[in-house]
């Protein structure tokens, strides 16, 4: 029996959304996008708070291939990139694809028909011949167990679950967490409330944004000389590209650059706060690059302004008007806002069940052995799915250059299948261990390895210790290797894929 699909994905964000693109350039445009969400863009659908804004420049976070002349600002605010996804997804016709409300249970391999059966909450069930999961890195929001949080009498808001309009004037407000979401949220909220606490566990790295806005002229000249969009594009990206290789990546090798950013971001807060303690407090003990750096001009000065205080105590309870600090102190607060991000590893590899050949479970197998994916993209013993938000597949700073290098891979991967007039693929096991040893291998001169990241508590380190989400090398050889990888890494055709099992 055929499926009714050529393809599903899950996740309507840039992921699936770029997989959708390289389907239909693959011919297989019988594809479905089922998003639980009740519309497109993934986390730029879901995040809304104030100060959202990207914190990679928007000539570099988008596709290269859809470049946008009309953004507004270097960094472009939360909404652009809400509606630059949907532009794209216009205009590459994804949206009659997607299913919207629609919440994925698991996916199972049906070894006899050779596709993919999907469940979806409520009963339904899908087939198709490939699956693909886009179902992000950062998108299982995180609500610590706070003793007491269910006592507490005031609004209680987790970033990802912002109300348009909920206002925060003259309240009493308490924000929990310091990432990267907080530090765009603290200076607007500190704007309209009467009190604001900051509860800080971990300080984060924290460098100036080179942010200003585009004007019109420069605007008009990227839509009618793209040329110059793109050379801007060139020169960020490398930026980006020489911060990730030589102070993250290859540490070991140029510790004198990573320790060059740190100053930065030191100079940075001694410029921006006048107490010395409040500096020290917002001081990391841990090494640059260990967690992702964030980047603001606004977040550190908020914490001059005497109705702003930042609590480094540990959070004991929560009453029902209040904090309650490890020190015995309340907190008297009628707003918490918790900025508490993201379950990555223990609810998001993978985001939903998936059952590949001989009843392996993923979720089950990852853990047993070690987070593993060949190419950051495909798995032994899970024929025909591409899991596009893997192990060791974020390359680069922009999320965009690691969607790219994967439609590269599927152009390769399904181009060579059908050459062989096969509908089928999997991985050789072979091929995965060697990929594993070699991002093993290249890590240990990384910052996560060589540095000290003992204190970061960072979401780039899984549950065992290992810096598991990123990929250890340049983009520019990502995307190299994903149109060069050995095509013998794969077997392919029913028969083929049971034979190197
Ligand atoms: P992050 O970066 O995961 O930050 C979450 C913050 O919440 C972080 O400061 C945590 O402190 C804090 N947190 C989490 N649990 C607790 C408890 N139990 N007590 C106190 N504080 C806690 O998420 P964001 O949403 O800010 O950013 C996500 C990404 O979005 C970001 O990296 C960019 O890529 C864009 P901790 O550091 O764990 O001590």
């Amino acid at each position: 029996m055929a499926p009714q699909f050529d393809a599903i994905v899950v996740g309507a964000g840039f992921g699936g959304m770029g997989a959708g693109i390289e389907l239909d350039r693959l011919g297989l445009s019988n594809y479905v996008i089922l998003e639980r969400e009740a519309d497109l863009g993934g986390t730029w659908h879901v995040n809304h708070y104030p100060g959202l804004a990207v914190d990679i420049a928007s000539v570099t976070y988008s596709y290269s291939f859809e470049p946008n002349p009309y953004w507004t600002r270097l960094f472009a605010p939360g909404k652009e990139l809400k509606r630059y996804a949907e532009h794209v997804a216009g205009r590459y016709g994804l949206r009659r694809r997607m299913r919207f409300s629609t919440v994925v249970d698991g996916a199972r391999w049906d070894e006899e028909r050779q596709q993919w059966t999907v469940s979806i909450e409520g009963g339904e069930t899908l087939t198709g011949r490939y699956l693909l999961t886009a179902t992000g890195f950062l998108s299982q929001p995180y609500t610590p167990p706070f003793p007491g949080i269910d006592t507490f009498g005031g609004k209680i808001i987790h970033t990802t679950a912002w109300e348009d309009d909920f206002d925060l004037t003259g309240r009493k407000a308490a924000i929990i967490g310091t990432g990267a979401t907080a530090v765009q949220l603290v200076p607007e909220a500190a704007k309209k409330v009467a009190e604001l606490t900051v509860f800080q566990r971990t300080p984060i790295w924290v460098v100036p944004k080179v942010d200003t806005a585009i004007p019109a002229p420069v605007q008009r000249l990227f839509a009618e000389v793209p040329a110059t969009q793109k050379a801007a594009r060139v020169v960020n990206t490398a930026m980006l590209e020489a911060l990730m290789v030589v102070g993250v990546l290859h540490y070991k090798q140029a510790k004198p650059l990573n320790k060059a950013a740190a100053l930065l971001a030191k100079a940075h807060l001694f410029a921006q706060v006048r107490d010395k303690r409040t500096r020290e407090r917002l001081t990391p003990k841990y090494d640059f690059g260990c967690k992702r750096p964030t980047f603001s001009n606004h977040y550190f000065k908020v914490f001059n302004q005497p109705h702003v205080h930042l609590e480094t105590n540990s959070i004991e309870r929560i009453e029902v008007d209040g904090i309650v600090t490890a020190d015995g102190r309340k907190t008297e607060i009628d707003t918490l806002i918790l900025a508490t991000g993201f379950d990555l590893w223990d609810v998001n590899f993978p985001a939903i069940e998936i059952i590949g050949r001989d009843g392996v479970n993923l979720g089950k197998w990852w853990r047993d052995n070690r987070f593993q994916a060949y190419e950051g993209i495909t798995v032994p013993k899970f024929p025909n799915f591409l899991s596009l938000n893997s192990p060791y597949s974020y390359s680069g700073l922009s999320y965009f250059t690691t969607i790219e290098g994967q439609m590269k891979h599927m152009a390769r991967l399904f181009g060579e299948m059908f050459r062989r007039g096969e509908h089928t693929f999997e991985v050789t096991q072979q091929a995965n261990e060697r990929f594993l040893d070699q991002v093993t291998d290249k890590l240990g001169d990384s910052v996560f390895y060589g540095g000290d990241c003992a204190g970061a508590r960072s979401y780039y380190f899984n549950q065992h210790g290992e810096a598991a989400l990123l990929r250890p090398n340049s983009t520019v050889s990502t995307h190299k290797q994903a149109v060069s990888f050995p095509l013998d890494d794969y077997s392919f055709g029913a028969a083929g894929v049971k034979a190197s099992a």
